[in-house]
């Protein structure tokens, strides 16, 4: 009857002008959204992706002779910026990964800021950051925290230039909308002492008596390679296998020497792919040496000494060495574990490979 297919039609034009009403009071029926919105498994926007340290290096080094650094002009940092986020310049939804290049005698100015920062370096020698003025040095393989509000300057005495990468929560400070930065009064801080953390914490468990107890971070600022290759060696000699894992924590407290993300070094030896595992947030990989490939979601990077990649919530990742490897890398861990939504399993299979990153 016509009536019907009136009262239909009726309908219709008014669920759509219903539909426009909402939008134009900036309302959104879940009804429309739901699935997008909460999908059965995590779907990343941040997707697997592999930086190679030949291309990277010369755009750095390129960027040291165009780029001075004065005030306002200030970090030659050139981010990780993920393909699938959008023109962000985020590694992934809650990491900033970067490459930072400091030249002979250049000094990068003070500041502080409520994002943590870590500094992993890659080459170079005879750098350090001040951190609150302790002087701490920069050598390869070292692991520099500059954590929440501390005030930094970088200074490169050395004859060389240094890359380290950078590591930082900015991404997740940004969704927080909880930042605040601060210039120094001063192009650099005063130096009070050098390595005077380091000192502080002459060796495991032992701490200078009434050394400083800050609530948010470690009080330890500097993490040696030397302490860390021979920490991997023997975990490496105690347990056998495929791969040996170490997390940089706070002496005090035994959790993550930054509170917003974790920080981590895997040395993997050749002689097979590491079982197949996924985790829910993100990890940030540096190639400190060593070559082989990881596969990320079905998908085969191939990786050598300064390459990046980034590894997507709740994708299989399985690792491969063709000659020992050392790989440090960042993880949100600690935010998930804190908000109790952190889940990680392995896999009962290896992963099928399906294709080969290209770029
Ligand atoms: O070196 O202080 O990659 O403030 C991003 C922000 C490095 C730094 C970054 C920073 C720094
Ligand atoms: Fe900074």
């Amino acid at each position: 009857m016509t009536i019907d297919i009136s009262r239909t039609h009726t309908v219709e034009v008014g669920y759509d002008e219903f539909c426009g009403a909402l939008a134009a009071r900036d309302l959104r029926p879940l009804w429309k959204i739901a699935k997008q919105l909460m999908p059965d498994v995590p779907l990343p926007t941040t997707r697997p992706w592999l930086w190679k340290w030949d291309e990277v290096l010369p755009l750095a080094r390129r960027a040291g002779e165009i780029i001075t650094l004065e005030r306002g002009g200030d970090r030659r940092v050139l981010a990780f910026a993920n393909p699938g986020l959008n023109g962000l310049p985020f590694t992934s939804t809650t990491l900033w990964g970067a490459i930072q290049y400091l030249g002979p005698h250049e000094s990068a100015p003070a500041h502080r800021h409520t994002p943590s920062a870590i500094r992993f370096v890659m080459t170079g020698s005879g750098a350090y950051t001040t951190v609150n003025g302790d002087a701490c040095q920069m050598e390869a393989g070292d692991l520099v925290l500059t954590p929440i509000w501390n005030w930094h300057d970088h200074n490169n005495d050395g004859n060389e230039p240094m890359v380290w990468f950078d590591g930082l929560d900015l991404p997740l400070m940004t969704s927080l909308e909880s930042i605040f930065f601060e210039n120094h009064p001063q192009q650099l801080q005063p130096v009070e002492g050098h390595n005077l953390s380091e000192r502080a914490f002459t060796g495991v468990g032992l701490r200078e008596m009434g050394a400083p107890a800050p609530e948010a971070h470690s009080p330890l600022l500097r993490y040696r390679w030397d302490v860390t290759d021979e920490a991997l060696n023997s975990l490496h000699a105690a347990r056998g296998g495929l791969i040996a894992s170490l997390e940089f924590t706070n002496p005090l407290t035994g959790g993550s020497a930054v509170a917003t993300f974790a920080c981590e070094m895997h040395r993997v030896r050749p002689g097979g792919r590491t079982p197949t595992a996924r985790k829910t947030g993100s990890s940030v990989y540096v190639v400190f040496r060593g070559r082989g490939r990881s596969v990320i979601s079905g998908e085969v990077f191939e990786w050598g000494p300064g390459d990046v990649f980034v590894t997507p919530s709740w994708s299989s990742v399985d690792h491969e060495a063709a000659e020992t490897a050392d790989l440090f890398a960042i993880s949100d861990r600690p935010v998930l574990q804190a908000l109790h939504v952190y889940r990680e399993e392995v896999l009962p299979a290896s992963q099928e490979i399906v294709g080969v990153f290209s770029g």
